[in-house]
């Protein structure tokens, strides 16, 4: 139970707690949360981008003391969305958070054209089918506090009920139209088992719903250039507080893709992030309806 002077939305899962009363865990034991520790990391998301109203700033704290924010993507079924990485990418830089792309569904789709989109950032990843030995998987969550985002249907509670074979995660089936059901309505963290060749802790591993769209309302202007470590040297000759959006006089970033400086879908990418969080679109677009020559740019 929580102590009642906590408040309601004061623990999340990662949370660190201070407890009195009966912690022996037996049935009817009662212990109260009287405490909550200092969080390391917050990891947060708001239900839209815009900070103008107050659906977008309507904030939620994912999990707290995370290390490492494993973006799950599925290659088809539901296919790929960069725009969603890309915010993931935002969200983890902001949160302290260091990211790793996991990318599921290899059996069904080639991982060539997502990870071409991001061969200049070297982010690390790891690829997975259903009968990938995960191995190298579990080398990077040993130690550590993982925590898996990614759409629905994309095969996280799969690949935790792999990983914890006693988890017994409830899994979904993607619909026809390529999106999964929300199966999983609630995050929960897991402690991993002790894995052949991992000395040490093996760390945690943190499941949560599916979400539809990452919004972005809490990090300022500034902060979201960091998740596009990509772009940062062709903004070197911006004029001082450039904005960098398209209509920017000036802005460096156009002249650095001209020159071949940065990728011109990662600066399309950016700018879109950097419009849907003055309002200007929609930033639940799902096959993002201005990017139709970009299947994967969608969020
Ligand atoms: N072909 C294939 N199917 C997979 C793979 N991983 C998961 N699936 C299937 O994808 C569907 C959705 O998997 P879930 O694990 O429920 O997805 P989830 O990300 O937990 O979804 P939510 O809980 O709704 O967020 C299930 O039918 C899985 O069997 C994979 O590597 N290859
Ligand atoms: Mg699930």
């Amino acid at each position: 139970m929580r102590a009642r002077e906590l408040g309601r939305k004061s623990v999340v899962v990662g949370d660190r707690v201070g407890l009195v009363g009966d912690t022996s865990g037996a049935a009817g034991a009662l212990a109260r949360i009287v405490r909550i520790a200092e969080r390391r990391s917050v990891l947060r998301r708001t239900a839209e981008d815009d900070a103008t109203t107050a659906e977008g700033r309507l904030e939620r704290v994912v999990v707290a003391n995370a290390d490492q924010l494993v973006i799950v993507s599925a290659l088809a079924d539901p296919p790929p969305r960069t725009g969603f990485i890309d915010r993931c990418l935002v969200a983890a830089y902001d949160a302290g958070i260091e990211p790793l792309l996991c990318l599921t569904k290899a059996d069904l789709a080639g991982p060539e054209q997502v990870l071409g989109y991001y061969t200049e950032l070297e982010l690390p990843y790891v690829l997975v089918r259903p009968d990938s030995d995960l191995d190298a998987l579990r080398a990077l969550l040993s130690g550590r506090v993982s925590v898996m985002v990614g759409h629905s249907g994309v095969g996280k509670s799969t690949l935790v009920n792999r990983l914890v074979p006693e988890a017994a995660r409830a899994v979904g089936v993607v619909s026809a139209i390529g999106r999964g059901r929300h199966t999983s309505t609630s995050a929960v963290a897991l402690r991993l088992p002790p894995a052949p060749g991992v000395d040490g802790d093996p760390g945690w591993i943190i499941d949560t719903p599916g979400v539809r769209s990452f919004g972005l309302a809490h990090v300022s202007a500034e902060s979201l250039l960091h998740g596009f470590a990509d772009l940062v040297e062709a903004t070197v000759d911006c004029p001082p507080n450039c904005p960098h959006t398209a209509d920017a006089a000036d802005c460096a970033l156009d002249a650095g893709v001209a020159a071949g400086k940065a990728d011109p879908r990662r600066l399309a990418s950016y700018r879109r992030l950097l419009s849907s969080r003055s309002g200007e679109g929609d930033p639940r677009g799902e096959a993002d309806q201005r990017n139709p020559g970009d299947p994967l740019a969608g969020s």
